[in-house]
């Protein structure tokens, strides 16, 4: 019995049903495109908001009833935290969890500590595994909770503090490594400024790529086959984070020579921080062949802070759901319900409505992307747009046959007058939002 335990395991039950306990939409072994519901989303339910949050903001402190949490955190309360969680993962049956170091285990002052509270977590969490056949999305350390993390880990002033990143990665990596986790993620939480005027900007970015590459070594080392992930974000905590966006990633992926070893996870939310489009963040990172998982929990457009809410609009998710269905879905990554309930919804049953209508919206969204492809209009809206390329002309400059001159001459010669031709984008929209009826 846990608090989670006063609801029977919540079913597909389809649009008529009357429970708030049932999926509507979401039928994990109905194929789409070939491929069962619950493969082409891959959903996961995190561990730090879900039960290691009572609810404080930076206004209040906690109201959510967690009677597992407190200022210090002993091995028994680690322990009937985890049996909470797992007895919530199993009734909702999602297939995957994600947890940061610190959400699971028992709190730790040294590292030799830390090592050992760890440990005896990840014992427990890999019984816990074994009995209900939940699986691990991700592991990541908390590099940014502990006043140590103040200035960064990798990317503080202080080297003990890097080492310090360092010690926990390891640890975090190989606990991910032996629960079969299939990514591991680094979300540079403070790894970024909040002042250039005391900031060796070129020093901290070349400390981050030798972290990183310290990691991506280590999980050769270690045989950890799963990926290893950078979450961008653009600031908040800190005014300037590094991994502002995808194409900042990607940069930094570049400079450090690990835009082979190193994909993202993109969180909505995030993305709307940048000021750009969830889907332009998919889509740039699938373009630079380092799309990886996705942090599902959107913003709040009025606000400019990250309120990690659970997504209930299934259209505005559906462009980047046609980038996913492109790609064939994901390969190790997953959508990953980074997201936790308002102060007031102390109810604990609220926590499996939040998952079931987050959920419900991602398999609509899946439905009307599914269906788009198989009208495929907008597939042919999209080829005749750019049909120009594959003529004689287009062939030749993608192919790199002509230069500069080459193609200046032949404009000249040819006395090109490229026609205007319609971009089609109302149509575009139309074709989207006619499919959202699911
Ligand atoms: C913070 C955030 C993190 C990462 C994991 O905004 O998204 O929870 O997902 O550290
Ligand atoms: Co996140």
């Amino acid at each position: 019995m846990s608090l989670f335990s006063n609801i029977a395991p919540v079913r597909f039950e389809g649009p008529e049903s009357s429970s708030e306990y049932a999926f509507r939409v979401y039928d994990k072994d109905r194929k789409v495109l070939g491929k069962p519901m619950q493969e082409w989303l891959r959903c996961a339910v995190c561990y730090w908001h879900s039960f290691n949050w009572p609810g404080q903001d930076i206004f209040g402190a906690g109201t959510l009833p967690r009677p597992w949490l407190g200022a210090t955190i002993t091995q028994a309360m680690a322990e009937e935290k985890l049996e909470a969680a797992f007895d919530f993962l199993s009734r909702l049956g999602v297939p995957y969890f994600t947890f940061h170091d610190i959400d699971a285990m028992a709190t730790a002052t040294t590292l030799k500590e830390h090592d050992r509270n760890l440990k005896a977590i990840e014992e427990r969490m890999q019984q816990r595994m074994a009995a209900t056949g939940m699986k691990l999305l991700w592991g990541t350390a908390n590099l940014f909770s502990h006043p140590r993390y103040a200035g960064g880990g990798p990317t503080s002033a202080d080297p003990q503090v890097f080492a310090w990143a360092a010690a926990q990665v390891r640890a975090c990596l190989e606990a991910t490594h032996r629960l079969g986790g299939e990514n591991y993620v680094l979300w540079g939480g403070r790894e970024g400024y909040d002042s250039l005027l005391n900031t060796d900007l070129k020093r901290e970015l070349d400390h981050y790529g030798r972290f990183l590459s310290l990691v991506v070594e280590h999980k050769h080392r270690i045989g950890f086959k799963g990926t290893i992930l950078v979450e961008p974000k653009p600031f908040e905590p800190t005014k300037h984070q590094y991994d502002r966006d995808v194409a900042a990633v990607y940069a930094f992926l570049q400079r450090y020579g690990l835009a082979q070893d190193v994909r993202v996870n993109i969180e909505v939310n995030h993305a709307t921080l940048a000021g750009l489009d969830f889907e332009h963040e998919v889509a740039a990172a699938l373009a630079y062949g380092i799309f990886g998982s996705i942090d599902i929990n959107r913003g709040d457009p009025r606000n400019g802070w990250d309120t990690d809410q659970f997504p209930n609009n299934a259209q505005e998710l559906v462009p980047a759901f046609l980038s996913l269905i492109e790609n064939g879905g994901f390969s190790t990554g997953g959508f990953n319900f980074d997201a936790k309930l308002r102060r007031q919804s102390v109810d604990p049953l609220d926590l499996y409505v939040a998952h079931i209508g987050g959920i419900d919206t991602l398999a609509r969204a899946l439905l009307a992307a599914a269906d788009v492809v198989t009208e495929r209009k907008l597939a042919r809206l999209k080829a005749e747009r750019y049909q120009g390329w594959n003529g004689e002309l287009g062939q030749r400059i993608e192919s790199g046959a002509l230069d500069l001159a080459g193609i200046a001459d032949l404009a000249t010669a040819g006395d090109f007058q490229p026609v205007s031709r319609s971009g089609h984008q109302e149509l575009a929209e139309s074709l989207v939002a006619r499919h959202c009826r699911h």
